[in-house]
């Protein structure tokens, strides 16, 4: 007998799968929800039991009475929401909470105060986890901006109180921008997440982005699993994760997940969680933000710690202690991912949709795909474009970059553009290769677009070879 009864994972994708596989280890029967874009997807056939929710391509990922009547209806006593769709909406797991449904993730309070940015700041500045210079609360007025960017030095920046994850972000280098930054900031602010708090902060030049996984039980154990570094993104979507940093020394990392661990316990968490840090060139870090979710890059810290995270979050949720602490945790060799997504580089990475024509993944030691798409799958046009993450694992950094090359090298996907040949580029990069990257890599580096598709076999050339074959008789 499973921990559960029946989970319902509340998302679709490589993380509905991702989901799926730890509830079939834990001898948990699970139900999927899919759209009529995502009826041929691959979770809907390996979950249990699927059911269609509308209206349309989205709505249906996120009408909460909807999914909660449906979860009571067919005997489903756990939720999962996976990341992205309703894994950050507070009333989510109230409202599992009021159908006596359990939810697979920390607390609606706590989710409600990690949500809001400022509330965050003061959370974290009261349990001495280190934080940037900032407002104490949303600033009023524009001369109260000014008098407190006087005060803190220029370059600031300008956050939605609401915001997170790189939404509403405004860097003002001056007096002039900063009044010309905040009216704007705060009308985007309110579109966006319906309040329009911002506040600032004393902003970083081109830091580094590390976070901390954390896993917290209901029986007060809270440990950390080490770092990933997340320098690696373009307009704040990441591209590649590895742990551990290359940057931090054993008494930093050590310092660090003293914090992280101090900054999960002030938050009251329980579950699985991510503390962000940014470090600077001098390796002071700060606190920025904490994930109340499972996230996209959470497999590199399974690699190598040999820890399920999703198994630990439905233990958790079902109220079993973590059993083991601190001092247990291993950390063996390095792992990263790189997420191959459907979007064409050379053209701003403007999705591409359609059909899969070819697919051919690569395998052999330290190698997981934790994937969506397969042969003659149909990528819909209305999701992420994050069709494969590609982990890998190695002994040292040196073999972890030379595999995720080879790797790269195996992979075939045809009849959309994908991320594949840029990320090979990465991978040939001699700075990347040293360690020598943060948050400005990529834009520093446009000759990273420099690749020729067409050296690759095209659909077209397939398509020919394939008619002569025909016509031989082959
Ligand atoms: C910052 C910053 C510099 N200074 N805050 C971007 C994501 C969001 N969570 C906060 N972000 C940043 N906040 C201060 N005070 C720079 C960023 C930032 C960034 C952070 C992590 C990873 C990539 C980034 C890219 C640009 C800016």
């Amino acid at each position: 007998m499973g921990l559960f009864k029946k989970v319902l994972v509340a998302n679709r994708g490589e993380i509905a799968t991702r989901v799926i596989r730890a509830c079939k280890e834990l001898d948990i029967p699970t139900v999927a929800i899919y759209s009529e874009e995502d009826a041929t997807s691959l979770y809907v056939k390996k979950a249990d039991e699927s059911y269609m929710v509308g209206p349309g391509p989205i709505q249906g990922y996120l009408n909460i009475h909807r999914l909660v009547d449906l979860a009571t209806k067919v005997g489903v006593d756990a939720i999962h929401p996976g990341y992205g769709f309703l894994s950050e909406n507070p009333r989510f797991p109230q409202l599992c909470e009021k159908k006596g449904i359990t939810f697979i993730g920390p607390t609606s309070k706590t989710i409600a105060e990690m949500g809001d940015k400022v509330m965050a700041r003061k959370m974290m500045k009261k349990a001495e986890v280190p934080i940037l210079p900032g407002t104490e609360n949303s600033i009023k007025d524009i001369d109260e901006a000014v008098a407190f960017a006087d005060e803190i030095g220029y370059p600031v920046m300008i956050k939605a109180s609401g915001g997170g994850g790189g939404r509403g972000l405004r860097v003002a280098r001056n007096k002039e921008e900063l009044i010309n930054q905040i009216s704007t900031a705060k009308k985007e602010s309110a579109a966006a997440f319906g309040v329009s708090e911002v506040f600032l902060e004393k902003y970083l030049e081109k830091p580094h982005h590390i976070e901390f996984q954390i896993l917290a039980d209901k029986h007060g154990n809270v440990v950390h699993l080490g770092e990933r570094d997340c320098s690696i993104q373009r307009r704040h979507q990441k591209l590649i994760e590895i742990t551990p940093s290359l940057i931090l020394d054993e008494g930093l990392r050590k310092r660090m997940g003293e914090a992280a661990v101090k900054a999960a316990r002030a938050a009251d968490y329980t579950n699985a969680g991510t503390v962000e840090f940014l470090v600077d060139s001098q390796r002071n870090f700060y606190f920025l933000e904490m994930n109340t979710r499972i996230q996209v890059e959470h497999p590199i810290t399974e690699e190598v710690t040999g820890i399920d995270l999703v198994k630990k979050q439905i233990e958790i949720a079902a109220g079993k202690p973590l059993g083991f602490k601190q001092e247990d945790v291993r950390v063996n060799g390095f792992a990263m991912e790189c997420r191959i997504c459907a979007e064409d580089p050379k053209n701003n990475f403007f999705p591409s949709f359609g059909r899969v024509t070819a697919y051919y993944s690569p395998g052999g030691i330290g190698v997981r795909i934790d994937g969506a798409i397969y042969k003659d799958f149909i990528i819909p046009s209305y999701y992420d474009s994050l069709v494969v993450k590609l982990v890998v694992k190695g002994s040292t950094w040196d073999e972890t970059v030379s595999r995720m090359h080879r790797c790269l090298d195996e992979f075939v996907i045809r009849g959309v553009k994908t991320t594949i040949l840029f990320l090979k580029n990465i991978m040939r990069d001699e700075d990347f290769k040293a360690g020598n990257f943060d948050t400005g890599y990529i834009d520093r580096k446009p000759e990273l677009m420099a690749y020729d598709e067409y050296g690759e076999p095209t659909d077209l050339v397939a398509a020919i070879a394939a008619a002569i074959a025909a016509h031989h008789g082959l």
